[in-house]
């Protein structure tokens, strides 16, 4: 029985209706799990209870959680622990770059435009995970969210390429050190999608365009794919997979 019925997740990055984290949200939410919610700071926070109020029957939670704060993490689990006990996993689906750092040449990046990619996109995930897992004390599962970006050069990604390539890296130290908890930690490395974030990187359009071309599915693919992949692997169907990245990109990854 693969039911998430009886079990909670925490979902960390919904800005609105296109994010990925909402289509994450969705898929969880069908498959019978009661939600919590986390957004950036309070201009996020309508927009968000908004969309769970569509989401029939869930009785979801809210947290203001910025992931640059350590103290607002950990005070943010601390009062998830305090409102629900147990956790069974959650979905980090943050980044952030500056917009100029996301065009040109990756030489140019600045070292505060360096950091704050890392910072936001990739140590978010390491003092998310110290603060969340041990609220998994029935075992549980963490899942990010990557691009290929960080495995090879893509065109404008830039700084943003090398924010992934250390998160990716960091998620397979999280796995390591949290598989003797019972808590698996992998990656959804997602083919481009239209959302706020995307936005941000230059010529997009072009990328969505190329996809639909040469992808092994040739299209593009979509939150709700996304969505079901990470109810994979935050449920037991996955319970053997620990430190993988799944590409849902239509195959895109696979051509030289
Ligand atoms: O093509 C795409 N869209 C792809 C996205 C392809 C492959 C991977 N991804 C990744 C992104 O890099 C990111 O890690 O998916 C993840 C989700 O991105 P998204 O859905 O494309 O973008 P968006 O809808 O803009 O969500 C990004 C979230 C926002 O949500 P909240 O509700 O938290 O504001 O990241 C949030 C941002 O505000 N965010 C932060 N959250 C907490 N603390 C912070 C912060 N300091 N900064 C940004």
């Amino acid at each position: 029985n693969f039911s998430l019925e009886g079990r909670t997740y925490v979902v960390m990055g919904v800005a609105n209706k296109r994010s990925i984290a909402w289509g994450i949200a969705r898929s969880l939410h069908e498959a019978g799990a009661r939600l919590i919610f986390t957004y950036a700071n309070d201009r996020f926070e309508q927009p968000v209870k908004d969309l769970a109020e569509t989401l029939e029957g869930q009785n979801a939670l809210f947290y203001e959680c910025d992931v640059t704060n350590d103290q607002e993490v950990s005070n943010t689990f601390a009062k998830i622990k305090q409102d629900v006990g147990t956790i069974h996993g959650l979905a980090h689906c943050i980044a952030f770059a500056n917009k100029e750092d996301l065009q040109g040449e990756f030489v140019d990046t600045s070292r505060d435009g360096f950091l704050l990619a890392h910072n936001i996109s990739s140590y978010s995930l390491v003092v998310t995970a110290k603060a969340a897992a041990p609220l998994m004390t029935e075992g549980g599962g963490i899942v990010t969210l990557t691009y290929l970006g960080g495995e090879r050069v893509v065109k404008n990604y830039n700084v943003m390429g090398v924010a992934k390539a250390s998160l990716d890296a960091s998620m397979k130290y999280l796995a390591n050190d949290l598989g003797k908890h019972g808590v698996r930690v992998n990656a959804i490395s997602a083919g481009p999608i239209r959302t706020l974030s995307a936005k941000g990187i230059g010529d997009f359009n072009s990328v969505l365009k190329k996809i639909e071309e040469e992808a092994p599915l040739r299209r593009t693919i979509t939150q709700e794919e996304v969505g079901d992949s990470a109810y994979y692997l935050l449920s037991d169907l996955s319970r053997g997979v620990t430190g993988e990245i799944i590409h849902v990109d239509a195959g895109y990854n696979i051509l030289g």
